[in-house]
């Protein structure tokens, strides 16, 4: 039998042990290195871990107790590290690169398009460039003149209130309609005039399935001698069966604009189930409209119209909500 042995120095044994086991499985890169490790640490017959537990049967009795629990630690260490570096070993992303296979299909990108409300204001500046009209535009941030003066809209009148408009500092506001366009179009121009405007108008409307507090409009103008409600109504009419099918139902509802007189509210029939919804408002220019712009309303006569672009989207595609929209969503995008 051996002499017994000093309990510092296995102690100090058991912790090289631990030490260089540790670092052999952390280099390991493969699996087969890792097993090679393995079977020198850990290996049932000749592994050194085995070999370290053989030295307790020459410690002294007093000894084996501490000997023992260090022995078990690094077992537990060794066993884990083993764990971990197999794990590392097998996962794909470590696995050596075997170059690149061309016959393997590709990943088609996928290809953008213009939104629905984008395509529906381009289709609306084809169509009414076939019945004779030319774009204009007009600024988003209007001054109160052409929002509201020059349309004939009172400082009295309810549509300024501030809970109906988005005012800003210095006299401006976000344009709430696009009928400023027919102001700035008369002001730049003499008749005869034959424009349509498309864009965004601001109103802290309560969003809901057809309102939206900032949304598109197309505003129409046509000015000229001898001008008529009946050229009024078979333009919008001709223009809805165009851009939403023959077969769709239009209807005139009297109304009030101080703008127009006489006017009128165009509601279209909804898709499914018995429903009318405001497509927008129209009528002939007032004569208090021509004169705040120097036209002269004993010789000359014109119609206005301002209809939603989302509501004529909605219509036109079956959409029951505006805030589909608005939210980007390219599932919902991708099918227009
Ligand atoms: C106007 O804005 C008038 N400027 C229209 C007009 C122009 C009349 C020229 C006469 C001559 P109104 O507030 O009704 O009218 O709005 C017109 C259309 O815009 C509505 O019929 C509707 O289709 C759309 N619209 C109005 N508010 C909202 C909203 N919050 N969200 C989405 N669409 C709206």
């Amino acid at each position: 039998m051996s002499p017994p042995e000093p309990l510092a120095s296995a102690l100090a044994d058991l912790d090289a042990l631990e030490a260089s086991g540790l670092a052999a499985f952390r280099q390991a890169e493969t699996a087969e290195a890792v097993e090679g490790v393995r079977i020198e640490f850990l290996g049932q017959k000749q592994g050194r871990v085995r070999a370290a537990q053989e030295r307790l049967k020459v410690l002294e009795p007093p000894d084996k107790r501490p000997y023992g629990q260090r022995f078990n630690t690094v077992k537990q260490a060794l066993e884990a590290a083993w764990d971990a570096a197999r794990a590392r070993a097998e996962r794909p992303d470590r696995a050596p690169s075997r170059g690149i296979d061309v016959t393997l299909p590709g990943h088609r990108p996928k290809l953008g398009h213009r939104h629905p409300l984008t395509q529906t204001a381009d289709e609306l500046v084809d169509l009414f460039g076939r019945f004779g009209f030319a774009v204009a535009r007009g600024p988003e941030v209007e001054d109160v003149r052409h929002n509201f003066e020059a349309l004939n809209i009172p400082p009295s009148h309810p549509a300024r209130d501030p809970l109906d408009n988005f005012y800003l500092p210095g006299g401006m506001m976000l344009r709430s309609q696009t009928s400023t366009v027919q102001i700035r179009v008369m002001e730049r121009q003499p008749p005869p005039v034959r424009v349509i405007a498309i864009g965004r108008v601001y109103r802290p409307d309560t969003v809901d399935a057809t309102h939206s507090f900032m949304f598109h409009q197309i505003e129409g103008l046509m000015v000229d001698r001898g001008v008529t409600m009946a050229d009024l109504k078979t333009l919008l009419r001709l223009f809805a069966q165009s851009y939403l099918g023959h077969d769709v139902k239009v209807r005139f509802r009297p109304s009030f604009f101080p703008f127009t007189e006489p006017s009128v509210e165009v509601d279209m029939h909804w898709h499914g189930g018995d429903r009318w919804v405001e497509m927008g408002g129209a009528g002939m220019v007032d004569p208090n409209v021509f004169r705040a712009v120097g036209y002269n309303p004993d010789e000359v006569t014109g119609f206005a119209f301002g209809l939603g672009i989302e509501r004529l989207c909605m219509r036109r595609h079956g959409i029951d909500d505006i805030r589909l929209l608005y939210q980007n969503d390219t599932r919902f995008l991708a099918q227009f």
